[in-house]
């Protein structure tokens, strides 16, 4: 494939993970797209997007995984972790249940792949302050126990979203050197996940998807 052709400086792929509902997949599509869509439907196996950004004048392509959070609708995880470099681990801050769950994405996460370099826990939905459950006091201290950075987001309204994904972009960048990352085995692998995905459009915007068993 031409664009395949080595001309990217920095190829990252980093995993969102969270429950069901949490705004995975609206995350995702503000930071890639910058859409949102009120009627989104769960998502089945995984999808990927691409979104180029700039670090320090240098060119970084952050491909972004999204899978359900529902168990039945999960892919197989291991080829979802595999070769991560960061991560997103997303509750909702309406949802209490969803907050509870984040040691277990994070057991799982630890379990599947010692690639991250940089792990942002993401309290999402801040636009509706008024049925709040989880406090941001308590989510900055969940991430502090934990050794995560921490942010809250709308993916609704826009806020933070670029930042959540930008802060954890710019810590991968400066924790790894280029030649590791941009070594061909990771590059490759990278590939041919790639090649087994659908090319959605010429632009750098590309959707794998895979069927649940
Ligand atoms: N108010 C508000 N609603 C949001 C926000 N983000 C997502 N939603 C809504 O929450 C619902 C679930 O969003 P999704 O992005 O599909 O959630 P998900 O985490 O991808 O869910 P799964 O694919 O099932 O794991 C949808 O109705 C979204 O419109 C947000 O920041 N604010
Ligand atoms: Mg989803």
């Amino acid at each position: 494939m031409a664009e395949e052709g080595g001309g990217d400086e920095y190829l990252f792929k980093i995993v969102v993970i969270g429950d069901s509902a949490v705004g995975k997949s609206n995350l995702l599509a503000r930071f890639a797209r910058d859409e949102f869509d009120h009627n989104s439907k769960a998502t089945i196996g995984v999808e990927f997007q691409t979104r180029v950004v700039e670090v320090d004048g240098k060119e970084v392509k952050a491909q972004v995984w999204d899978t359900a959070g529902q168990e039945r609708f999960r892919a197989v995880t291991s080829a979802y972790y595999r070769g991560a470099v960061g991560a997103l681990v997303v509750y909702d801050i309406t949802r209490k249940d969803t907050f509870h769950s984040i040691k277990r994405w994070l057991d799982e996460l630890h379990t599947q792949c010692d690639t991250t370099f940089a792990k942002m826990l993401v309290g999402n939905k801040r636009d509706l302050e008024n049925i709040r459950e989880v406090s941001v006091e308590e989510g900055k201290s969940l991430a502090e126990e934990e050794g995560l950075f921490f942010i809250e987001t709308s993916a609704l309204d826009s806020t933070n979203v670029n930042n959540a994904f930008e802060v954890v972009i710019r810590e991968i960048y400066e924790k790894v050197s280029r030649k590791t990352l941009n070594s061909d085995p990771y590059k490759k692998e990278l590939s041919t996940d790639r090649a087994r995905g659908i090319d959605l459009s010429k632009q750098n915007i590309r959707s794998f998807s895979c069927c649940s068993r």
